[in-house]
């Protein structure tokens, strides 16, 4: 509780002070207000005769003891730290202030990262938090901090980052590549493990008819406030064979708790039953929308349906996952054999709402198409040449990175790209990033496959 605005005064030697509200109180000297120097005059001022200053100091040694005894007396004293004045039928003194609530420390150690990065198939099971600034067009990138995270069978991580307690800082979500067993991690900025579960039912455990199956075991994950509540919710895909399913959850009290799900795609339009995520609001209604793509080949996969990017607006707040429209993001020609799409949601056009990047799949000559929400393209380039990207796979993060203008788009290698990166603006151009720093190590990375997200 914040004191009353209190002014001492210095009468007869003792230290005696009169509270602001309700304002009774003695004259002040005349020497201490000079007419020419008091340009905010006090307001409310009460017009009744002002009664004598109370001169009884405070029993700091018992602060519950009343001063006065008289029923709702005026307080007109100032109470020390950690006591409250009181005014009420019993008289009026200080009291012991109640204390205030015991927040839970944020631990950032003073970074702010604004991009993290994971290592990719057969990498190191690493994280690398990154910040990102620009200014006049020339872009810096500072790495903050590796994190060693428990490794799985392939050592491939699909980061995210964001606020799902509330509490200002970020905290970091883990989804796992391949043979990942299903694993989602949520780590604070320094690495700690706060919470660990398997959203899917992992093969090996019984796993029963209505279980969540997931064979493959990977994971891919996004953070963002879907309910407006100030909170990040936390959105897991499922891997290959695990039916394009969607599941949200909220983190709260250092659990988790499963808010819903839904089924992405039908079978036919993802045969391989995978999907990546994003949040952002694209048809600009204030309410921010799942961004769902397709992913990966089985073996059995024969092609079929293009690539495509799906909207479902309102699904959580509606329970309805409304899809308001799916486009394709890459078509036959573009000779992606894997229909599989790396998504990134930022705003790149006037037009209301968020547009969608989706950066090509294995095969898919390191395109990246930004779209509209109607489907219209905004957007064409190739984030790499073939020979820095040799399997044409984009991974990509968004974010307005310089603080101005649109977003920008930060593109990072697939498997056998050495793990580059570039950094494009709304038109495609690309843009540079000063005395670039080797995010992975060759030994810690060695496909070169960076998976990247911004926040
Ligand atoms: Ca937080
Ligand atoms: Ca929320
Ligand atoms: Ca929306
Ligand atoms: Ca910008």
């Amino acid at each position: 509780m914040k004191l009353k605005l209190c002014a001492v005064l210095v009468v007869f030697g003792l230290l005696v002070a009169g509270c602001s509200a309700p304002v009774e109180k003695g004259p002040l000297p005349e020497k201490n207000v000079p007419p020419s120097e008091n340009p905010t005059p006090v307001v409310n001022e009460p017009q009744q005769t002002p009664k004598p200053v109370e001169t009884q100091q405070c029993d700091y040694s018992d602060p519950n003891k009343y001063i006065k005894k008289e029923p709702n007396c005026v307080v007109n004293f100032m109470c020390i730290r950690g006591t409250e004045a009181f005014s009420d039928a019993c008289g009026c003194g200080c009291k012991p202030a109640p204390q205030p609530p015991v927040e839970e420390p944020i631990m950032t150690s003073g970074m702010n990262p604004t991009i993290i990065f994971g290592t990719g198939k057969n990498g190191h099971s690493l994280l690398q938090l990154g910040e990102i600034k620009g200014s006049d067009g020339v872009f810096t990138l500072t790495l903050l901090k590796q994190i060693q995270v428990t490794s799985n069978y392939l050592g491939e991580l699909d980061p995210a980052m964001g606020d799902l307690n509330g509490d200002g800082g970020k905290e970091i979500v883990v989804g796992r590549g391949e043979r990942g067993n299903s694993t989602v991690d949520i780590l604070d900025l320094n690495g700690k493990l706060l919470k660990r579960f398997q959203p899917f039912c992992v093969p090996d455990t019984s796993c029963k008819e209505n279980d969540l199956m997931n064979p493959n075991g990977a994971t891919h994950v996004a953070v963002g406030d879907i309910d407006g509540d100030g909170k990040d919710e936390l959105f897991i895909g499922s891997g290959i064979g695990g039916s394009s399913m969607v599941l949200v959850y909220t983190y709260e009290g250092g659990d988790v708790r499963k808010l819903g799900q839904f089924r992405a795609f039908s079978e036919s339009d993802n045969d391989p039953g995978e999907v990546h995520i994003a949040l952002g609001d694209v048809d600009g209604d204030n309410h921010m929308d799942i961004v769902v793509s397709t992913g990966g080949r089985t073996q059995e996969f024969k092609g079929g349906r293009p690539s495509a990017a799906s909207f479902y607006g309102d699904a959580y707040k509606t329970n309805k996952n409304r899809l308001i429209n799916q486009i394709t993001t890459f078509f036959p020609q573009s000779n992606d054999p894997t229909r599989e799409v790396f998504l990134g949601v930022g705003d790149f056009a006037l037009e209301k709402g968020s547009e969608i990047a989706g950066g090509s799949g294995m095969s898919g000559g390191s395109k990246v198409n930004v779209y509209s929400v109607d489907g219209f393209g905004v957007i064409y380039f190739n984030a790499f040449t073939p020979l820095e990207n040799v399997n044409g796979e984009v991974h990509l993060a968004v974010g307005n990175f310089d603080g101005v203008g649109f977003d920008e788009i930060f593109a990072t290698t697939g498997e056998n790209g050495d793990g580059q990166y570039h950094l494009y603006d709304k038109d495609g151009k690309q843009l540079t990033i000063e005395n670039p720093p080797r995010i992975f190590s060759r030994d810690d990375n060695p496909t070169g496959e960076i998976n990247v997200a911004a926040d």
